[in-house]
């Protein structure tokens, strides 16, 4: 599967293809628009979002009755935007740092750096949410399922924030649940309180801040992803999708950097019985439901840290290329804080990545196929354990029924 989106931030609108998603796929209207709306909330966010924009998917291609037809499917998201765009914009000739504007205007020749933020802005994230809608709907028929929070806001945490990988489905879905209704996607509402309070006092400052966010998955079955290639490690191609989110500088899997000080034995999470004997079980997830680049059952949780966005009311510092002279490049409005939107967007690649790996284990042509496959895979004794005491354990190393 892929993806392409097109557009600029303040153009008439932005447009995104899919290509590869099988035939056979229910996708409602609401769910996407839903999606969409989700993103444009979040505490911080700027009049943009707020007051300006509605984003709705206007599906153009590809699906017939609410359902796939295996053609790319194309989705328009128009910018409201654009009607208050002045005919002659006024150029942008100093760089302004953290964004894509200087090394964007020397790699493509542009020296007004305003048609380098038009494509760099993240703006393009609604595209991206809705391609991930279409993922979501395809993972929706396997059971899986993709849910998101907050855990910091600059330097205000949730506690714990720590020991979220070793959670279940159900208790990572009582998190996202409780986020969902909160300003800013946190589920614990102290923290909710704190971090609110510290985006006023950004604000006031002429301050940014960034903050950290989980995105989870349950209902995944094991096996996607693999071994035996590093590209088709599915760790990589995760952690690189969260890494694509404007802002985002860093991405884990489960402990990972918690774990990174720990002795071997703190960082591994056993393979017991189920208690009721019939299968296998993982007491603790601190792996993020990875091992060996492959799902091996349990939630995946990735965690991603989202810097400041870059662009502050207070002074930073720039030249002018068109005079030489050392300025303050002009502030243009933005977000405070876009970290619950970031959380959204992340599930969406999440989404994204896992639907790709899902259809590149059983098919991609239809649906019925491809959930043919899956039953095939399920109802294969070899993921039956022995029972206990047998010593041939080798078989059952593999749970292929995912945790719901
Ligand atoms: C963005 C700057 C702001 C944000 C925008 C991303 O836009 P504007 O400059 O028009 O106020 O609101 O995000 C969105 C519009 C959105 O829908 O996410 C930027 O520079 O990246």
């Amino acid at each position: 599967m892929r993806f392409l989106t097109a557009g600029e931030s303040h153009g008439p609108e932005l447009v995104v293809i899919v290509e590869g998603l099988p035939a056979g796929v229910s996708v409602r209207q609401e769910a996407l628009d839903e999606d969409l709306a989700r993103r444009q909330r979040g505490y911080g966010r700027g009049a943009r979002s707020t007051r300006i924009e509605r984003d709705h998917a206007e599906v153009v291609a590809g699906i017939a009755g609410g359902t796939t037809t295996g053609a790319p499917v194309a989705i328009r998201i128009v910018n409201r935007d654009f009607a208050n765009q002045p005919a002659q914009p006024k150029s942008l000739t100093a760089p302004r740092p953290g964004h894509a504007d200087l090394a964007g205007g020397m790699k493509y020749g542009l020296d007004d750096f305003r048609l380098v933020r038009e494509r760099a802005s993240a703006r393009e994230t609604a595209a991206r949410v809705a391609a991930g809608a279409l993922a979501r709907s395809l993972l929706a028929h396997f059971g899986a399922e993709i849910g998101s929070f907050v855990v910091a806001i600059g330097d205000r945490r949730m506690d714990p924030a720590a020991n979220v990988s070793e959670m279940d489905a159900s208790a990572l879905w009582a998190l996202a649940g409780r986020a969902e209704d909160d300003p800013v996607r946190c589920p614990d509402p102290d923290a909710s309180a704190r971090m609110t309070a510290a985006i006023d006092a950004a604000k006031e400052a002429g301050e940014t801040l960034g903050g950290v966010f989980v995105v989870f998955a349950t209902g995944v079955p094991a096996g996607l992803g693999s071994h035996v290639h590093w590209d088709r490690r599915l760790d990589g191609r995760l952690i690189g999708a969260l890494g694509s989110i404007h802002a985002v500088k860093g991405a884990e899997v489960g402990d990972a950097f918690a774990l990174a000080e720990l002795p071997g034995t703190g960082a591994v999470d056993s393979i017991v019985r189920t208690a009721e004997g019939s299968g296998l079980g993982r007491p603790t997830n601190r792996a993020g439901g990875l091992e060996g680049g492959m799902t091996n059952g349990r939630p995946v949780v990735l965690r991603a840290a989202m810097k400041p966005l870059s662009s502050v009311r207070r002074e930073v510092e720039s030249i002018d290329l068109r005079t030489g002279a050392p300025v303050d490049p002009a502030y243009v409005r933005s977000d405070v804080c876009a970290v619950p939107a970031a959380a959204v967007v992340g599930e969406a690649m999440v989404a994204w990545v896992l639907a790709d790996a899902l259809t590149e284990r059983f098919g991609a042509d239809r649906l019925d196929a491809m959930l043919a496959a899956f039953d095939a895979v399920r109802a294969d004794a070899r993921w039956t354990p022995p029972a206990a005491g047998a010593t041939d354990v080798m078989d059952a190393a593999i749970d292929v029924d995912a945790e719901r």
